[in-house]
């Protein structure tokens, strides 16, 4: 008999960060430890991502989610009921097999996630989170968001994130710091060009209205420069471009600059920004099924990342098809795209095998819940993607990956850019230290809890 098996599964329906209902999960196994998870919900969200349940009517003018609440506690918690909880593969199993629909349109997305979180967070009183598996960890290298458009700060621009990459940072405070820094030094270009920078987007990036999408590249690149960080080599740049969210059949509507597009005028434009500015990441630089296009912007701009976020959706057969096809060279992974943990590490895992880059990423409606930060370090994806440097539901992860490096220690392994190709995972007994307030040899097989023990064996 399994120790830690699944004895309750209680749901309520909570707040994302901008008030918008979202599902709670509290999972309770037989050992009496308890995991609670709040699920975050995009506002840029794909066609191809896996269904969100909402209730419709007039509550919570149609977003409440009181039906996926109700299939928490209902068939769900039938199907992992008296499960093992640290057979993580088992669980998410039993909930998509319940759901029965590949999009987990039955019982809703929400539902199925917000189990499968709360059962790997009940765990984490026994070993943290971040240690599970039989991978050493790894802090991820942040992309942090400075500068917001698109739809998380209502049509400012068209462009979605202009981000930070501190590239050169040797440690992930390191990184933190650099990238605050950058930030604050943008504002004060902002400022100094008479642009509003108190009141900040979805994500805690700065809004302004600028009169081109470029201007906004520009601005956070005077950023870096004001710094006194060197740009490039110190701290470099990421846009997402998000394009599928101003795609109008096949033209792009720039709608903050009244004129609209062809791919491969988008494209060529893009590749101007790469030589005139430190861009090391592109993500959705066209719309999500635009394969074609997307085909000529990897032969165009394969020089820098380019990743799939809205094009692949945390989906395998997409990543498959964008493997085979040739196209972008790294993908975005948030776990609500797919609906379970085992899903969303088998893309991280089935992407790195094929050499593409990983970034786990926050979505624009995020929770207060730090479990992603475990995740990238667990996973070893190299790259973690959360938002800017304000609001308490990105900071929290900041936060969790801070206390997760001291917790390591002062050699505590941080991701280098470009991100290194992940060695195949480690399986011999004590091959990797145990390290400072995790109690698990890393590296060791069959630790119980791994969200990887059947994809490694
Ligand atoms: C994205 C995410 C996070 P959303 O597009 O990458 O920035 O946004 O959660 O709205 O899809
Ligand atoms: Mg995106």
């Amino acid at each position: 008999m399994a120790e830690q098996t699944i004895v309750e599964v209680r749901a309520w329906e909570a707040l994302d960060s901008r008030g918008t209902p979202t599902v709670g999960c509290e999972v309770i196994l037989s050992d009496g430890s308890r995991g609670t998870a709040v699920v975050p919900s995009g506002a840029s969200t794909g066609r191809h991502e896996a269904v969100e349940l909402r209730d419709g009517g007039a509550r919570y003018a149609g977003a409440g989610v009181l039906r996926a609440v109700a299939n928490v506690e209902g068939p769900l918690a039938r199907a992992v009921s008296g499960l093992d909880a640290a057979d993580q593969r088992g669980v998410d199993g039993a909930l998509r097999a319940a759901d029965g629909t590949p999009d987990l349109s039955r019982y809703g997305a929400n539902a199925v996630l917000a189990i499968s979180l709360a059962t790997a967070v009940s765990r984490a009183s026994r070993v943290p989170l971040y240690a599970v598996g039989n991978h050493a960890p790894l802090l991820p290298m942040p992309m942090v968001n400075v500068v917001s458009g698109g739809a998380h700060a209502g049509g400012t621009l068209d462009i979605q994130d202009v981000l930070v990459v501190p590239v050169g940072a040797g440690t992930f405070r390191q990184a933190l710091e650099w990238a605050w820094r950058v930030r604050r030094a943008t504002a004060e270009c902002a400022e100094a060009q008479g642009l509003p920078t108190a009141l900040v987007a979805d994500e805690g990036g700065l809004g302004p209205r600028l009169a081109t999408n470029r201007a906004a590249v520009e601005l956070v690149a005077q950023g870096i420069d004001r710094s006194g960080l060197a740009a490039g080599t110190e701290v470099a740049l990421a846009v997402d471009v998000a394009a599928t969210t101003f795609a109008d059949g096949n033209r792009y509507d720039l709608r903050s600059e009244d004129r609209r597009v062809s791919a491969a005028e988008l494209v060529s434009e893009l590749a101007e920004w790469v030589r005139d500015f430190p861009i090391v990441s592109l993500e959705d630089v066209l719309a999500e099924d635009d394969w074609t296009g997307w085909r000529d912007a990897t032969e165009q701009l394969g020089g820098v990342q380019l990743l799939g976020d809205d094009l692949f959706a945390t989906n395998a057969a997409r990543l498959r098809q964008g493997i085979e096809a040739g196209v972008a060279n790294a993908i975005l992974v948030k776990p609500n795209q797919v609906g379970t943990l085992t899903d969303a590490y088998d893309v991280v895992t089935a992407a790195r095998q094929a050499g593409y880059n990983t970034v786990l990423s926050a979505r624009s409606g995020d929770t207060e819940d730090s479990w992603l930060a475990d995740l990238a370090v667990a996973w070893r994806t190299g790259q973690i993607k959360v938002g800017s440097t304000t609001r308490s539901e990105r900071t929290a992860k900041w936060n969790r990956l801070l206390k997760i490096e001291a917790d390591l220690g002062p050699s505590a392994p941080f991701a280098t850019w470009p991100p290194k190709p992940d060695p195949p995972p480690t399986k011999s007994a004590g091959t990797l230290r145990a390290c400072a307030g995790c109690r698990v040899v890393h590296g060791e097989a069959g630790v119980r809890g791994d969200l990887d023990s059947t994809a490694d064996r």
